[in-house]
């Protein structure tokens, strides 16, 4: 048995005015936390160190670069790092990257249990539009402020286990976990921060938001034969309402672990990763059951 309890620590809404040392200071907190009850590999959210920006507009789109992070760790984040190595924890977490060439990504990265950046994910599914659009009762303007990922989907082997990042959006769409599928992960982590409103359709609310999350990410799950975690960054930031609803889901597809509040909340679970492998063996042996030639289509414009 390959047995390692993972957490995910879901975050309350982060303000404009909060600075990145406050928020990092509330990501300490939750770390300690999960420490205390053995957790081995924490999640957190898509862009936890700041307030999801996307939702405002700049004409000039250079105004937003004071929400990303030129370098990774940084001054800020550099006690989360060094919490992470005296625990022996790994973990993962989402910020908004600007690359020394001038790139723009919805980046996650993973640490191994000393804190060393092992793997790098950049957000291939990015939603919403490039243009301010009055019709919306509210903005998301990442297809404005990110360049899709251009690092594809990767796994890593670490701490023992096979993991791979995806970011919100990504977790709607089958590609995503098949891709790691295909890599045979074991741990898909997924960061996210859900309005809990859809901007274009009205009759769309947080009942069915949570629904259409629960639903994508255990499928993902059962699909592969993969544990998945997925992790809000929730409540009501500058005004606008983020959903909750983290959990952790296991290779059945069952959830295992769910959040109750939209606030800072750890949820945990023990994973034994041997439990991938009865699927990955039969109803999901990809190489055995996989018909490609019939799947053109998906490779395709
Ligand atoms: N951050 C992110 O990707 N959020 C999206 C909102 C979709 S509506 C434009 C999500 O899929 O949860």
């Amino acid at each position: 048995m390959r047995k390692m309890i993972v957490g995910g620590a879901q975050m309350g809404p982060i303000q404009q005015a909060d600075s990145r040392e406050t928020v990092v200071a509330r990501m300490m907190e939750l770390m300690r936390k999960a420490h205390a009850e053995g957790v081995k590999m924490l999640v957190y959210p898509e862009l936890a160190l700041t307030t999801f920006f996307p939702r405002w507009y700049a004409e000039d789109r250079a105004e937003m670069d004071r929400w990303f992070e030129s370098e990774m760790p940084n001054g800020a984040t550099q006690p989360l790092f060094d919490l992470a190595r005296e625990m022996g924890m790994a973990f993962t977490f989402g910020f908004a990257e600007l690359t020394p060439d001038g790139h723009h990504f919805n980046t996650s990265i993973l640490t191994d249990a000393q804190a060393n950046i092992v793997g790098t994910y950049r957000k291939v599914h990015l939603p919403g539009h490039v243009e301010f659009d009055p019709e919306r009762t509210h903005q998301h303007l990442e297809k404005r402020y990110f360049e899709p990922g251009d690092l594809g989907f990767n796994v890593w082997r670490n701490e023992g286990v096979v993991m791979g990042m995806a970011i919100c959006n990504d977790r709607r769409w089958p590609e995503t976990y098949r891709e790691l599928g295909l890599q045979g992960v074991e741990l898909v982590t997924i960061g996210y921060n859900t309005p809990s409103v859809n901007s274009q359709k009205g009759a769309e609310g947080l009942r069915q938001r949570l629904f259409h999350s629960d639903l994508s990410m255990q499928a993902g799950a059962y699909q592969n034969s993969t544990y998945v975690v997925g992790v809000a960054k929730a409540g009501t930031e500058d005004g606008h309402h983020l959903m909750g609803g983290s959990i952790i889901v296991d290779p059945d597809g069952e959830v295992i672990a769910r959040a109750e509040t939209e606030g800072d909340e750890l949820i945990f679970a023990e994973c034994d990763f041997d439990r991938c492998t009865f699927g990955k063996a039969t109803v999901f042996d990809f190489a055995r059951h996989r018909r490609i030639e019939h799947y053109q289509r998906i490779g395709r414009q």
